[in-house]
């Protein structure tokens, strides 16, 4: 058994960002699937580990857990070149993690999930995850014309954060040929982790 036992499920972004931090680190780790969409997370087992009920969450050996994929991600980046010396920067890695759960995963991820996992069709869902997802790639693009990363020349917890969903943004209906310098960031940032291109 590894000291870090990784809960998540292999579809799902949120997790995803704590499998390529432990791999890109060079930690080993157990990795346990969880359907999340098929209601594994919702099981008594599983709330004892999560009472959130959500991957991804992350055992250490000691019995300690930790969920939310941004926490973990830190944690498991700590001491790594994935998070910058400098305290601003620092601090402008942490803004990115910010705007990826308020301004990216929740119109982005969620408008894949209810395309891709619960066939909602296209008519019933809501226009405002359409607008608000273009608008975080919008954001990223500004900042991604200017730079490789999104904090300069090394790629960090933000990149990784990031590129979780944006790569698979194309299944949630969003076309990222309209965002030519995040498009060009996905393929770095792939190719730093070892991924295969998603597109
Ligand atoms: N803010 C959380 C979101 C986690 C989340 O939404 N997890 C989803 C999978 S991506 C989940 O477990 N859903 C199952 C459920 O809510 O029952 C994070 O970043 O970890």
């Amino acid at each position: 058994m590894s000291a870090i036992t990784l809960y998540g499920d292999s579809e799902s972004g949120n997790c995803l960002k704590t499998r390529w931090a432990a791999e890109h680190t060079g930690q080993d780790f157990d990795w346990v699937e969880i359907d999340s969409v098929g209601g594994e997370t919702r099981t008594e087992a599983f709330l004892a580990i999560n009472p959130a009920g959500q991957v991804p969450v992350m055992r250490l050996a000691d019995g300690r857990v930790l969920a939310q994929s941004n926490a973990i991600l830190l944690y498991l980046a700590e001491g790594s070149d994935l998070i910058p010396s400098d305290g601003f920067e620092r601090a402008q890695m942490m803004q990115w993690l910010f705007f990826e759960q308020y301004s990216h995963e929740p119109y982005i991820a969620v408008r894949r999930a209810q395309r891709r996992f619960f066939n909602i069709a296209e008519d019933d869902l809501d226009p405002d995850l359409l607008a608000k997802g273009r608008r975080a790639l919008g954001v990223m693009e500004m900042k991604l014309l200017t730079c490789p990363f999104l904090l300069g020349d090394q790629m960090s917890c933000a990149d990784i954060a990031l590129v979780a969903y944006t790569r698979v943004a194309h299944e949630g209906g969003f076309d990222l040929g309209e965002f030519p310098a995040v498009s060009g960031w996905v393929r770095r940032v792939e190719t730093a982790l070892g991924l295969e291109h998603a597109g």
